[in-house]
């Protein structure tokens, strides 16, 4: 293309409108900025170029060469048989459902790997390898044993006594480590559901029996040729997903708290106003927290601190974006930058001066956004690199990670002195009180004196409490953002339901101030905000970043065992949701909290719509097989007034609807309820 013509594209390329792009005020205030200093934003992108409506409907098969083959649903839906086939004869179930699969299989995969990163580091430190790491939570370590078959005692001289730690996290280390590649048996965390939930993933033949093999497996079956059948594709996507939740996520979760310690209850802040004009500011943006553990440190340190102000600077400033941020945030109060779709404004407030990505959620365009300011935009994994040239790259390595961290920060400071003019950091930012854990939540809704669930389930049986709700994911450039994640939550706690949020929700949840506890009294109904005043907590509990939701499957068992709400998962009053998802882990977390028996909704669009029985299979029967189901609704005060009729549905078929009319029960109420 001529010059002229290539600029003259660019100059017609659409702009968004900030007030239409967001519902944030930082944002739109951001999207403004990045339109006049002409620098193209995702929202700009977004409103430039329209999705595939084939591929959204989930019906365009790209796994051969003789295609793409793409079936689109005729106008006025399907008369009499649906006769769309592929080349290959694939029918629209086939194709939707092995997109769907390798949906599962990317998404359980990004997870798990990083799983599979974090247990390779605690087993260095079980070793005693990697020196700039240690155990910080035993209690963890010593709860979590028995569940891989470690044993935390030995029987010495007949007599019973506590076995040595080092050992237990030494054998913890490569029980987990098995956990991948286990050539028989099963995942051990299985037999952490429920019974009847397992006894069900028994029965419909979807116990993983490795992490990886579940994945290799989808990605053969959706070969050119192999499954063509929608039912069994979709029980191989089962059997992933829970290979993800009850696996690799579940580790993923544990052996961090074990490594970084279990999170409790912090105060911080959230948005770009966080960031602060004469500071050095370091964002750090990913998933892992290997690294930004380090880094955390490296910007405390008295040496780093000392170097900042020699060059100028009034500190270091550490923030976080998507589930970095809230990695760091959970366990050491770190604030919060802002969401996904805040990566690329806050390297435009220009005082950004380094950014330093992993993997999972990076947009490739920060690259050309740090090129306009003097940001020094870092890779660190040899999984995650750019290709364009002013991407500096720092491999980590965890036998020497305080050093590398400490090299990070010291370029960022060095690079203070670089900035431009051009700094305007959105004066708007939130507090939030973060750092919730299946074992906080047990320590704080159960009262000082008891440390368990039944205060919880006490006060869900009695009305005070509707039910649970999980509101979780990400944002997308295809709908408002955070409009969907905040008009849920805030519809759900004003009809009394409890709210678990994490990943990008609960960043969005945190810039709205829904993190605060005072935020109860202005948005809950009486009954929740009864209970969030007595205990101290907000309406909308953060339980951490996106592999963190296997806390929310433990917290639902937990809820189970307290007693009262049934014998299983799917029977409580409790309902999902990812209102804004857009990543194939989002995907993956549907589906393994779909086969764990929970109504899950997602916002925006499912790739479903071209494959009504696929669909059907997938919105019905499985709630035959599982218990769960899915479902899409895009407005989303009908999105949550669906999970809060499922709510109600459970309610009503544990006999505790009454309770609810009443709300405040006395004990003869309590009494006349039989369960
Ligand atoms: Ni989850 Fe976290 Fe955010 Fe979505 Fe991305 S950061 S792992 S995928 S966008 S919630």
């Amino acid at each position: 293309m001529a010059e002229e013509t290539k600029v003259k594209a660019v100059k017609e390329a659409k702009l968004a409108n900030p007030l239409e792009a967001s519902i944030d005020i930082a944002t739109q205030q951001m999207i403004k900025r990045a339109q006049q200093l002409k620098i193209e934003t995702v929202f700009d992108r977004a409103v430039d170029m329209k999705p595939c409506n084939i591929g959204m409907q989930g019906i365009c098969c790209k796994n051969c060469a003789m295609g793409p083959c793409r079936l689109p649903l005729p106008k006025g839906g399907i008369e009499g048989e649906d006769t769309r086939k592929g080349l290959c004869g694939a029918t629209p179930n086939t194709i939707a459902a092995r997109n769907f699969a390798r949906m599962v299989a990317a998404g359980a995969a990004a997870h798990s790997d990083h799983g599979r990163g974090v247990a390779e580091t605690f087993l260095s430190v079980a070793r005693k390898e990697a020196h700039d790491y240690q155990i910080k939570d035993y209690q963890k370590l010593v709860a979590i044993a028995p569940h891989l078959g470690v044993a935390t005692t030995v029987e010495v001289d007949g007599k019973t006594q506590d076995r040595n730690l080092d050992e237990i996290a030494l054998e913890v280390a490569e029980k987990a480590m098995a956990e991948w590649g286990k050539t028989e048996g099963e995942l051990s965390y299985l037999k952490r559901a429920p019974k009847p939930l397992y006894e069900k993933w028994k029965k419909n033949g979807v116990l993983p029996r490795n992490i990886d093999r579940e994945i290799v497996d989808i990605m053969h079956r959706t070969h050119m040729g192999v499954d063509q059948d929608y039912k069994n594709l979709t029980k191989q996507s089962t059997r992933a997903s829970l290979a993800d939740g009850w696996g690799g996520s579940m580790l993923a979760t544990d052996l961090q708290d074990v490594m970084f310690g279990t999170p409790s209850p912090v105060l911080s802040e959230a948005n770009l106003g966080v960031m602060k004009a004469d500071h050095v500011n370091v964002i750090v943006h990913g998933h892992e927290p290997l690294l930004s553990e380090m880094i955390v440190a490296a910007c405390q340190s008295k040496e780093m601190l000392d170097y900042a102000i020699t060059k100028g600077a009034k500190g270091i400033v550490l923030s976080g974006i998507c589930c970095t941020a809230n990695e760091i945030l959970q366990r050491h109060g770190v604030p919060q930058a802002g969401t996904f779709l805040q990566q690329e404004l806050a390297i435009i407030t220009g005082a950004c001066d380094a950014m330093v990505v992993d993997v999972q959620c990076i947009f490739q365009n920060l690259a050309n956004v740090a090129k306009c300011f003097h940001t020094k935009l870092i890779t660190t994994h040899p999984m995650g690199k750019m290709e364009q040239d002013n991407v500096i790259h720092i491999e980590f390595d965890e036998h020497y990670a305080m050093d590398d961290a400490k090299k990070i920060v010291k370029m960022a400071v060095d690079n203070f002195q670089n900035r431009g003019t051009e700094v305007m950091i959105p004066p708007y930012k939130k507090p939030q009180v973060a750092g919730f854990s299946v074992e906080s939540i047990e320590y704080h809704l159960g009262g000082s004196f008891r440390g368990s669930y039944y205060t919880l389930n006490d006060n869900i049986i009695n009305g005070r409490i509707r039910g649970i709700a999980g509101v979780v994911g990400c944002n997308n450039a295809r709908t408002k953002h955070n409009e969907q994640h905040i008009t849920i939550v805030k519809e759900l706690i004003k009809n009394d339901v409890l709210v678990l949020t994490t990943g990008c929700s609960a960043i969005a949840c945190a810039m709205e101030g829904l993190l605060e506890p005072e935020s109860a009294a202005v948005f809950c109904g009486p009954g929740l905000a009864e209970v969030c005043e007595v205990v101290g907590i907000p309406p909308v509990l953060h339980l951490g970043s996106c592999v963190d939701n296997s806390r929310i499957l433990l917290a639902a068992t937990e809820v189970v065992k307290a007693g009262g709400l049934g014998k299983d998962i799917c029977d409580l009053p409790v309902a999902g949701s990812a209102p804004e998802w857009m990543s194939e882990k989002a995907i993956s977390i549907g589906q393994y909290f779909v086969a764990s028996g929970v109504y899950t909704v997602f916002g925006y669009s499912l790739p479903v719509e071209g494959a009504p029985v696929f669909k059907n299979h997938l919105y019905k029967d499985h709630e035959k097989l599982y218990g769960g189901m899915w479902d899409c609704e895009e407005d989303p005060i009908k999105h949550a007034q669906k999970m809060i009729a499922h709510i109600d549905k459970k309610r009503k078929e544990l006999g505790i609807d009454k309770a609810r009319e009443r709300v405040l029960m006395d004990m003869a109420d309590r009494q006349a309820i039989d369960l």
